[in-house]
């Protein structure tokens, strides 16, 4: 157990991380073994499960068949409080710090603290920061609030040093799923640079050198979600 210290303990090592988000809307169990066999051909460390709107029933049961076929942390990443499982191992508790939805700076953690206290799950506070990223993404329809502008390094450095300073235990900075643009990488390396808690990084990742290169630029962890939803051999190829 204990996945941040397991974070923190890669970090220090500057051993990098990898997770691939699994979308619960876009799959189907009757496939899941196939896609865990290639999760666990893949150099992934971690699968993260959620999407910004998760309608289907199927995450109790998704998680369980993946625990069953798996050994990798099972995270949550919730796009809201209904997308809590105690199946799972841990929980990204997201405060999407660079909006002004109060909804979604603290309402959906208010709502969701009774469902939590169920479970056994690790809670992971994260600030979380859109980044805008050239299109329209779900986490800027969902959550009805504007992304950082993407040329605005300094704003976004000090919004996640805010977040170190609230006391999140971890920066995530998101394009958003499918993003035309990633996050640009001097922001990676100038947000790096600036805060000690460990750096997630996703969204419009569509390459292996992509990934490289967030990690180069200061990354500790990178997720993919679109780029293996749409090739399960993504991780193989030299795409
Ligand atoms: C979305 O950052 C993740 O929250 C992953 O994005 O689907 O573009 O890989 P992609």
């Amino acid at each position: 157990k204990n996945l941040y210290s397991q974070i923190l303990q890669s970090k220090l090592e500057n051993e990098k991380l990898l997770a691939i988000l699994l979308d619960p809307d876009k799959i189907n169990l009757k496939n899941v073994e196939t896609l865990i066999e290639k999760i666990n051909q893949s150099p992934a460390t971690h699968i993260f499960i959620g999407g910004s709107l998760v309608e289907s029933n199927i995450l109790d049961e998704l998680i369980i068949k993946v625990k069953q076929n798996c050994n990798l942390p099972v995270v949550l990443f919730p796009g809201n409080p209904s997308q809590i499982s105690g199946q799972a191992d841990g929980i990204l508790f997201l405060s999407l710090i660079s909006g002004r939805n109060p909804d979604f700076l603290i309402e959906h953690q208010v709502q969701a603290v009774p469902i939590l206290k169920k479970t056994q799950l690790e809670i992971i506070s994260t600030g979380y920061i859109l980044i805008e990223s050239g299109t329209k993404t779900a986490v800027e329809r969902v959550s009805k609030t504007k992304p950082l502008d993407r040329n605005n390094i300094e704003y976004v450095v000090q919004t996640a040093q805010a977040g170190e300073l609230l006391g999140n235990k971890l920066i995530y900075l998101e394009a958003g799923s499918g993003a035309k643009q990633a996050v640009p990488l001097e922001m990676i390396q100038k947000v790096a640079q600036n805060i000690k808690i460990p750096l997630l990084v996703g969204g419009g990742i569509v390459d292996l050198l992509g990934i490289q290169k967030a990690y180069d630029s200061g990354a500790d962890l990178v997720v993919i979600g679109t780029a293996f939803e749409n090739n399960i051999d993504f991780f193989n190829s030299n795409a």
